[in-house]
């Protein structure tokens, strides 16, 4: 069954921009409880235990499951795969890949405002939630936030940058300043892990 990734980094590895408390919370805590339920709805269906979680995702409204697991299975299954990317995403190393770069210059105008429309949208999204930038069908890169822990790839999307905005994710730190956390954010993205998303996002 699914284990809790293991941090590619140690739990302080984000200071200051995201703080050691909260990971230890974050990772601990809440990604820890999302894997355990997401266990324990696969524990009824032997048959889905197999498929990876971005297959269940992927195959969300045909599996053969009731609609009460189908929304346990979104939203632990969404909870569970959401963080593990998230880990992945960030660290303490920064620096833009340039093949990203190019795509994304060429799809936002610049880097500049790329970051500027995932800000803005993060900023507009109510309540709980990811914002995310995708590969979507056609391989073309797209952005927006989805409720809860709502995947990407149900949509068919393949997810290259993510950012869990759940409070969550950064009140102990910032508690309603939401806006300070976005700002952090960008002090934290591993660009080579999402260039490896990016290239990866057609498999
Ligand atoms: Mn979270």
């Amino acid at each position: 069954m699914h284990k809790l990734p293991k941090l590619p980094y140690k739990y302080d590895a984000l200071e200051p921009h995201i703080d050691v408390e909260t990971m230890k919370v974050h990772h601990g805590k809440h990604h820890r409880a999302y894997t355990d339920k997401l266990n324990e709805v696969l524990a009824k269906y032997p048959n889905l235990q197999k498929q990876s979680p971005s297959d269940l995702l992927r195959n969300l409204v045909s599996l053969p499951v009731d609609d009460a697991d189908r929304a346990l299975l979104r939203n632990h299954g969404g909870g569970y795969l959401n963080h593990a990317l998230f880990w992945d995403v960030l660290g303490p190393e920064k620096a833009i890949d340039e093949k990203l770069v190019a795509d994304v210059e060429q799809t936002y105008g610049s880097v500049e405002t790329f970051r500027d429309r995932f800000t803005t949208q993060s900023t507009r999204h109510f309540g709980s939630g990811w914002t995310w930038l995708v590969r979507d069908g056609d391989g073309k890169l797209d952005l927006y936030t989805l409720p809860n822990q709502d995947s990407p790839y149900t949509l068919g999307h393949t997810p290259i940058l993510m950012l869990d905005l759940w409070e969550h994710a950064y009140y102990l730190k910032y508690q309603n300043r939401r806006a300070d956390y976005l700002k952090a954010f960008w002090n934290v993205v591993d660009w080579d892990a999402v260039e490896r998303r990016y290239r990866d996002a057609r498999r």
